[in-house]
């Protein structure tokens, strides 16, 4: 049908108010899913023409529907439309949508090479990488969102590259009493440093005066780390790594104050800046998995030990890969690792089956006092200061016991409370659901962590700091419990 200014403007017209009755008007189940596409009109109004979309398995039934409901819809679009005459209507399936359809589909599984907008050249043009994103794409991408995040770290990972060039010796230190992250994560990053600017010197410090965990002792290069407060060197720069606050580096932190350029990389979520360069993303697991990122940024290749420190510091931040920060990310990471050669077998049996005796005895003592609140909500249990005496354990073996009460079934919240030699109790909580933030509890005790792991010290009788850490976690609960969610 030929076209002119005027025809476009009635087809518009028509197309409208086509609309408008087939949405409001007919109730013909068969046209529920039907759009008008376009009209076209002839030029003394006479016909139009109307081409609608609709799935290709339902064009004979919407065909159908429509030619039963087409004396209605002219003598309601005659009485809608100001025009002299009605005209006569003729209903089509507008194919071109199908057409379109079966671009976008195909579009899905171009190799992502080709997708990507080119020079004249054929070189991508990075600045337009991400416009021709389908809709599965940016899908799969919010997935990964935690991948997007830390790759808002480059301009970070740029400056850190920088200082790392700049300086000729660089510290780098972990939180006190650093667990396998911590450790990991530095050793990790050092031997990258090592590994890829052979001339510079780079020194791994311990933020407190305790030797190397023992069950970490196994990590390749763990044998060469020093106590910081024995640590006489200004640094051209300090690398922080896992660790939230300044208070937390206890004797790196002179270290820090000595280096003439400082940096960090975290993903503690109250993480408080205390460095020029800083790397933090709290959606990922470890600090490790952001490291990690900042190799593969720098275009490097894991080798065994890298990988080696690295699958050890995801796999007990994410207790092995049972917590809910175990993200597409973290496994991501695992696989990277196990494919440079990291063997995860290896790493367990050195951190999870390598147990002292006295440690096994702590671990009966929390057992036996394990006690649940009246809702059987809340489970906590301790060790005492007498305890570590009795069995001749050391704080090192502490350490897990908080798993072993979190795996009691129907609590929402776990607590682990251990007295130090000075009277000091440190509490660890634990959220075993996800509504439940368990850090917004230990901020209420001056302490911080994560929604689902958190801690802080305190200075009560063991048997008040319990009852008070219970009551206000079973205020949180009140707070944050989904209320019309049967299940939890
Ligand atoms: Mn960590």
């Amino acid at each position: 049908m030929k076209q002119n200014q005027t025809t476009r403007r009635l087809a518009e017209e028509a197309r409208e108010k086509i609309s408008t009755i087939l949405l409001n008007e007919i109730s013909d189940p068969r046209l529920m899913l039907v759009t008008v596409t376009g009209c076209e009109v002839a030029v003394d109004r006479s016909v139009c023409r109307v081409y609608v979309s609709a799935s290709p398995e339902s064009y004979d039934e919407v065909m159908a529907g429509l030619e039963s409901a087409k004396g209605r819809i002219r003598s309601l679009l005659g009485r809608s439309l100001t025009w002299r005459v009605t005209p006569e209507l003729i209903f089509e399936i507008d194919t071109t949508t199908d057409e379109a359809m079966r671009i976008a589909e195909a579009l899905k599984v171009v190799p992502p090479t080709l997708s990507v907008p080119k020079d004249e050249f054929g070189y991508p043009l990075e600045q337009e990488k991400t416009t021709l994103k389908t809709s599965k794409q940016a899908r799969y991408s919010f997935r990964m969102s935690v991948e997007a995040k830390i790759k808002a770290l480059e301009p970070g990972f740029d400056e850190l590259t920088q200082a790392i060039i700049d300086a000729g010796r660089i510290a780098l230190s972990g939180h006190t009493d650093p667990d396998g992250d911590a450790l990991g994560s530095v050793l990790a990053l050092a031997l990258f440093i090592q590994k890829t600017w052979p001339h510079k010197q780079v020194d791994v410090l311990l933020a407190n005066k305790r030797p190397v965990p023992r069950i970490y002792a196994f990590l390749p290069e763990a044998g060469s780390f020093i106590n910081a407060a024995d640590y006489s060197f200004d640094p051209d720069l300090f690398i922080a790594l896992d660790t939230p606050t300044l208070e937390r580096l206890r004797d790196s932190a002179e270290v820090l104050e000595r280096a003439s350029m400082t940096a960090a990389i975290d993903h503690h979520a109250t993480s408080m800046p205390f460095t020029r360069v800083y790397c933090c993303e709290p959606g990922a697991a470890s600090t490790a998995d952001i490291v990690y990122e900042y190799i593969r940024y720098f275009g490097a290749p894991l080798d065994a030990d890298i990988a080696t420190c690295l699958l050890c510091a995801v796999i007990t931040d994410t207790g092995r890969f049972q917590y809910q920060n175990a993200n597409a990310h973290a496994y991501a990471l695992a696989s990277a690792c196990v494919t440079a050669g990291a063997q995860a077998s290896y790493i367990c049996t050195q951190v999870y089956q390598n147990d002292t005796l006295a440690s096994l005895q702590l671990k009966a003592a929390t057992l036996q006092r394990l006690t649940v609140n009246a809702d059987h909500t809340v489970s906590w249990s301790y060790v005492t200061h007498d305890d570590l005496v009795q069995y001749g354990a050391t704080d090192e073996d502490c350490e897990g016991l908080i798993d072993e009460i979190r795996v009691l079934g129907g609590v929402d919240a776990c607590v682990f409370m251990r007295e130090k030699h000075s009277g000091e109790i440190r509490a660890n909580l634990r959220s075993k659901v996800d509504w439940l933030d368990v850090a917004a509890v230990a901020q209420q005790f001056n302490g911080g962590g994560h929604k689902a792991a958190a801690g802080f010290t305190c200075y009560l009788p063991m048997a008040e700091a319990c009852e008070t850490v219970v009551r206000a976690i079973e205020a949180q609960i009140a707070k944050q419990k989904p209320k019309d969610n049967a299940l939890g």
